[in-house]
This record gives C-alpha cells, sequence and structure tokens, in this order.
C-alpha cells in the first residue's frame, strides 16, 4: 500500500515536472490581459499589436524584433475552446485602408494566440537554436473586476454605498424617484424588479456617458447572453427589515447568485490565470470631462487595481495560479497630444495609480506608467500663435470628415495641479478647458513589413514581453 502510494506520488511529481520543463524550455506560454474600461481603446491596441508583431518594421523598441531574433509570428488556434476569438482580421480591415474606421465597441471576453518563432540570446542561441512562445491575449472589460469588490459587501453595504452615490449625482435623480415610489417590503412582483434593474442599468448608461467609471454591478453594462436573468434582474434597495419572499429578500438573494455565479467563474477562469497585464486608460478624455470625472477615474482605477493586490481578497487568495509579475498603466490615445506633452500625460498615468501602488506594490509585480496611442490618427505640426510656437495635431475629424488642427490645451507639468481640485471636489477647471476631437483613423496603405503607425507600441511590448523573448 505504502509502496504503492509513494510510486504513485513520484509518478505524478514526474509528470508535472516534465510538463513544467517543457513548459519552460520548449514552448512557453505568455498570457496577456488586456483591460480598461470602456472605450479605453482596448480592441485598438490588440488589433494593432498584433499586427505589429506580426509585421515588425515599426517595432524598434521591442528588442526581440530589432535585433532580427523573431524569425516568425503566425496567428494559431487559442487554447481555450468556449472562449470566442477576438475579431482580429475584421478589426484590422476596419482600422486600415482607405476609407477607415474605428472597431465596434466590444461586449465580452475574448483571446487570441500569437505565436512567436524566437532565436534566444547568447550562447543558447547556437545551442538550443529557435524556439516557439506563444501569446496569448485575453481582451476583458476593466468594469468586471471593479465587481470584486462586491464579493466582500452584502447586499445592505452595496446598496447602501450605491444609492449614497446614485442620490448625489444628476443621473440619479430618476432612480432615487423610482425607488422611493416602490414598496420594497411588497411580495416580489416581476414586472417591479425588473423596472428597478432596468432603472438601475439606465442610470449606470447614464452615469458612465457622463464620464464616470464606478458602474456597478459591472455586468449591467456588458450583460452579453445574460441579459434579462434573475442574476442580473435586482438593484440597490434601502435598508429595511423585509419579510421572507419580499421583493428586498429576492434581490439580496439574486445579489448573492451574480457574486457566485457571474463574478468568481470570470476571475476563476480568466484572471487567475493571467500572468502580464496591461491596463488602458483613456486619462486624457476623463480630463476633458471635467475633475468630477476625473476623480471617479482614479478611484475607478484604485478599484480595478484591487484585483491585482490578491492577499486583500481571500476568494481571490484561493483561486489564483501564476501571479501577475508585470503590469503596465497606459494613457492611450496619446495622439491627441503633441510628443512635448507626452511626458506629462505619462507623469498624470503615473499619478492616477501611485496612491494603489504605495499601499501594496501589487505584491512584488514590476508596473511602470505610460503615454501610447495605439494607433496614430494625426500627424504634429508647429504653428505660430501670438509671435510663440505652438505645437498642434492635425487629422480627419471623425463627424464631418475635414482636416482640422487641435491644441488640446496644456497639461500640467505637476499632475497634483489636477488631480488635488479632482479630489476636492472641483466642479471646472480653474485654469482653462482640455479639449478633444474624435479623430478618424487615418487612411493609410500599410508598407510590407510594417504594422499600423503608432506611438510607443513597441515600448510598451517590451516591457510586458520583452523578458520572456531572451
Ligand atoms: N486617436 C486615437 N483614438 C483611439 C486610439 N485607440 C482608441 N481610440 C478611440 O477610442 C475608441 C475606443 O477604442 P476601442 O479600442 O474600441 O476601446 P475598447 O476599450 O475596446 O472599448 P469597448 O469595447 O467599448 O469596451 C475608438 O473608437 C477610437 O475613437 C488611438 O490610439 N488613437
Ligand atoms: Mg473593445
Amino acid at each position: 500500500m505504502v509502496i504503492g502510494r509513494v510510486a504513485d506520488g513520484l509518478g505524478r511529481g514526474v509528470e508535472g515536472l516534465s510538463q513544467a520543463v517543457s513548459e519552460t524550455f520548449f514552448e512557453p506560454v505568455i498570457r496577456l490581459g488586456v483591460t480598461g474600461l470602456a472605450r479605453s481603446g482596448k480592441t485598438v491596441f490588440i488589433t494593432s499589436l498584433v499586427a505589429n508583431l506580426l509585421d515588425r518594421g515599426r517595432m524598434p523598441g521591442l528588442e526581440a524584433a530589432q535585433s532580427g531574433r523573431i524569425e516568425a509570428a503566425y496567428l494559431q488556434p487559442q487554447p481555450d475552446d468556449t472562449v470566442p476569438r477576438f475579431a482580429f482580421e475584421d478589426h484590422l480591415a476596419a482600422m486600415t485602408g482607405p476609407t477607415p474606421y474605428w472597431p465596434d465597441s466590444t461586449r465580452s471576453v475574448s483571446e487570441l494566440r500569437l505565436s512567436l518563432r524566437v532565436r534566444p540570446t547568447g550562447l543558447l542561441g547556437g545551442v538550443t537554436g529557435p524556439r516557439t512562445v506563444h501569446l496569448d491575449i485575453v481582451d476583458y472589460p476593466g468594469e468586471w473586476l471593479l465587481d470584486l469588490a462586491l464579493l466582500e459587501q452584502d447586499f445592505a453595504a452595496w446598496s447602501e454605498a450605491a444609492l449614497a452615490a446614485a442620490r448625489i449625482r444628476p443621473e440619479g435623480a430618476a432612480y432615487v424617484a423610482l425607488v422611493e415610489r416602490t414598496a420594497t417590503d411588497d411580495k416580489l412582483d416581476e414586472p417591479t424588479a425588473t423596472a428597478l434593474a432596468r432603472g438601475w442599468t439606465d442610470y449606470l448608461q447614464a452615469t458612465r456617458d457622463a464620464g464616470y467609471s464606478d458602474c456597478t454591478p459591472g455586468r449591467f453594462l456588458l450583460p452579453g447572453d445574460l441579459e434579462g436573468s434573475p442574476a442580473l434582474t435586482f438593484a440597490p434597495l434601502p435598508a429595511s427589515a423585509a419579510p421572507r419572499g419580499s421583493l428586498a429578500r429576492e434581490f439580496a438573494r439574486r445579489y448573492e447568485a451574480y457574486k457566485s455565479q457571474v463574478v468568481k467563474p470570470f476571475f476563476r477562469n480568466h484572471f487567475a490565470r493571467i500572468d502580464r497585464q496591461i491596463v488602458l486608460v483613456d486619462a486624457l478624455g476623463a480630463i476633458h470631462s471635467g475633475p468630477p470625472a476625473l476623480e471617479d477615474l482614479r478611484r475607478a482605477l484604485a478599484g480595478i487595481l484591487g484585483a491585482f493586490r490578491p492577499g486583500r481578497n481571500s476568494f481571490l487568495t484561493a483561486i489564483l495560479g501564476k501571479r501577475v509579475d508585470r503590469i503596465l498603466f497606459a494613457a492611450t490615445k496619446a495622439d491627441h497630444l503633441h510628443h512635448e506633452q507626452h511626458a506629462r500625460l505619462a507623469a498624470i498615468m503615473e499619478a492616477l495609480v501611485s496612491e494603489a501602488r504605495r499601499r501594496a506594490d501589487f505584491s512584488g509585480a514590476e508596473t511602470q506608467a505610460m503615454a501610447i496611442a495605439a494607433l496614430r490618427a494625426t500627424v504634429e505640426e508647429t504653428r505660430r500663435v501670438n509671435g510663440d510656437d505652438l505645437g498642434v495635431v492635425r487629422g480627419v475629424l471623425e463627424e464631418t470628415g475635414k482636416q482640422a488642427a487641435l491644441h488640446p490645451g496644456d497639461l500640467p507639468a505637476d499632475p497634483s495641479a489636477l488631480l488635488t481640485p479632482a479630489r476636492d471636489g472641483a466642479e471646472a477647471w480653474l485654469d482653462g478647458d482640455y479639449g478633444v476631437m474624435r479623430f478618424a483613423p487615418a487612411p493609410s496603405s500599410l508598407r510590407p513589413g510594417e504594422g499600423p503607425p503608432h506611438i510607443r507600441l513597441d515600448r510598451a511590448a517590451e516591457f510586458l514581453l520583452g523578458d520572456r523573448l531572451r
């Protein structure tokens, strides 16, 4: 018996070991998570990254590409059979060509596998020859990470915080009025439940359109095939000692179902397996929307980043396999700014996440902040204005199709000039406005060997993948 057990144990140990050996030496897999709040630029980023890894002429900042050690790159079937494939070809076709347009909004998790044949550096290169590294890119909405906080809150606590926020925002008036009209201790009645859930979803939609980011439950905005299911048909209610069978009791139950059947599976099946992460942030968009939106973005980011400090959450600690060991915070759409201002945008990005970072430094993960544009839609110009040189960007406006030049306002050298008033509840910026225009992607015919034009996508790739391609 004893021998049998030992042998069995040994056998499994060897099996596990050989699997680990083959992963490390022969075909390592990098699972890259790409996330960000809605419209932060996830789809454009993945499309441009993959296109620029397939054709590496514009990737001098990625050492393995620059030195020619990447001998081949090709798309392969992904490992997970039940996750939708990232529609790379469709998105690339939309973004490039003679009349390009931005890809449609995406609503759920998707995945793509890109395999790279890489010659190792140094001595090993001569000994082992090229090996294959698989890059599995997983696109998922940042809003889903906000739901992690729900795991530690019961229905009453979540309701209280959610209603408090709704009460002070104009967008919340309709829902607050609706909930006050509703007898929540009465017996559950499905049309009333649906009306409340819809009211809450409308509120989340409106606050998000107003530039706010703290939208929980995250799945209400991106329901996918769960739309209309009980797990998504609840809403926050004022505290009450509700009797059994009442609307309030049932909402509390559905809230728990949402946590166990929607939130947890996402973390288990997708999040726990990621080892490199990029968080895309439309900081310029939030600055343009004003101080309340910037403050809200800062808070939402702190919420999102909580997921990368698993020590705080017992559920997450228990399911986590690998630890994310590099996280890049990227301020996107930097092509709206003349390059003179890129360092300031990166500094603002850094400041937005600095507090969360100071608290725990993400369990040892290496982090960096950068300003990037996954698809550069503008060109730079210098204009003479009142005797001064002014750096502007020029592009084709999405709405009118006409050329326009933009100087979005000078970002401050010290990020606290924006973050402090935002935190103190300012309604508008004191020193002027920051404009944003929506530029269409620039018409381009890609030259052979080159991917779409970008800003610092190669540096982002070097930080996220470079060490694993050596
Ligand atoms: N100028 C410029 N605009 C960008 C860039 N990346 C994204 N955008 C703009 O941001 C919008 C949203 O980009 P997406 O990549 O679709 O964002 P997403 O995060 O996938 O959005 P959802 O799928 O809706 O969550 C695009 O439609 C563009 O208008 C960029 O590099 N430069
Ligand atoms: Mg998308």
